[in-house]
């Protein structure tokens, strides 16, 4: 028997396990609505520690977020949502409380979120998963919407002379540090992370012209990705805004939302940078 199941919305996707069932028992076919509403965001970098900067921006950041959920589109983070997170067995960052309530929020308003780790935030685990429900990326990504391919990439480590990071990338990444890092009281961790975000406030001292050559470089290394038939490139990680389209594929650096509050979004047809005001 054929049964077509046709979900209107998206948080019936959420309790497709509930329908295995119905899936052994009969042939269901999910097919999902035409995914022609998504945003991309990176970059916002939000703080362990509450000023009243942090409080502006999030709020700015709350308003679009209640946008996508009113919507019922699609987020995807393309990396440093956070600008420090780290998985502890038993504890979670109080000051991002107001954050995961607003992921949570999204989720169960039907709100499908793809989250790319950057390199701030690359330690997220089974709490962004399994609490919030998030499908978390550590690795670059191809995710397809309306029947356009998206190539996720944070941005790090892709210009040339990145390779003093490429080496330490790898060194917070193992498994040995990431252990050493848990036995830490999270106090200390937190504390630690505050001193060394302080120290990296990544390209923000750049001049434009290098950030734009960064981005150049990065052009350069979406180009062998678009030889694959990948229809979008999108990164972040420079912090400035710049979107090129060529005939048939387009590149994208969403730029930030600290000083820029940029963000993509596709409507089925097209991909465009876009500024929350
Ligand atoms: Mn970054």
């Amino acid at each position: 028997m054929l049964i077509i199941l046709i979900l209107l919305v998206n948080e019936i996707n959420i309790n497709l396990t509930l329908f295995s069932w119905w899936r052994d028992a009969f042939d269901v076919y999910v097919i999902r609505m035409p995914q022609n509403n998504v945003y991309f965001l990176s970059d916002i970098h939000l703080q362990i520690e509450i000023d009243e900067k942090e409080i502006r921006k999030r709020n700015h950041l709350f308003s679009l977020l209640e946008k996508i959920q009113s919507e019922k589109a699609i987020l995807v983070i393309v990396g440093d949502w956070f600008d420090f997170y780290f998985e502890y067995e038993h504890v979670i960052t109080k000051n991002y409380f107001d954050v995961f309530v607003k992921m949570k929020n999204l989720r169960d308003a039907g709100v499908d979120i793809y989250y790319h780790s950057g390199n701030h935030d690359y330690w997220l685990g089974d709490f962004i998963t399994n609490h919030l429900g998030i499908k978390v990326f550590h690795e670059p990504v191809t995710l397809k919407f309306a029947g356009k391919s998206f190539h996720l990439n944070h941005g790090d480590g892709l210009s040339k002379d990145d390779n003093k990071y490429r080496i330490m990338k790898r060194f917070l990444r193992h498994p040995v540090i990431i252990w050493l890092f848990k036995q830490f009281h999270p106090d200390w961790g937190h504390r630690l992370a505050k001193l060394v975000s302080y120290k990296s406030r990544e390209y923000t001292q750049e001049t434009i012209e290098s950030l734009e050559s960064r981005i150049k470089e990065n052009r350069i290394y979406a180009e062998s990705i678009f030889k694959s038939g990948i229809d979008y490139f999108i990164t972040g990680h420079i912090h400035l805004p710049y979107i090129e389209s060529f005939e048939d594929h387009t590149f994208l650096t969403i730029g930030d939302f600290i000083q820029h509050n940029t963000y993509g979004h596709f409507d089925g047809n097209e991909l465009v940078l876009k500024t929350w005001k």
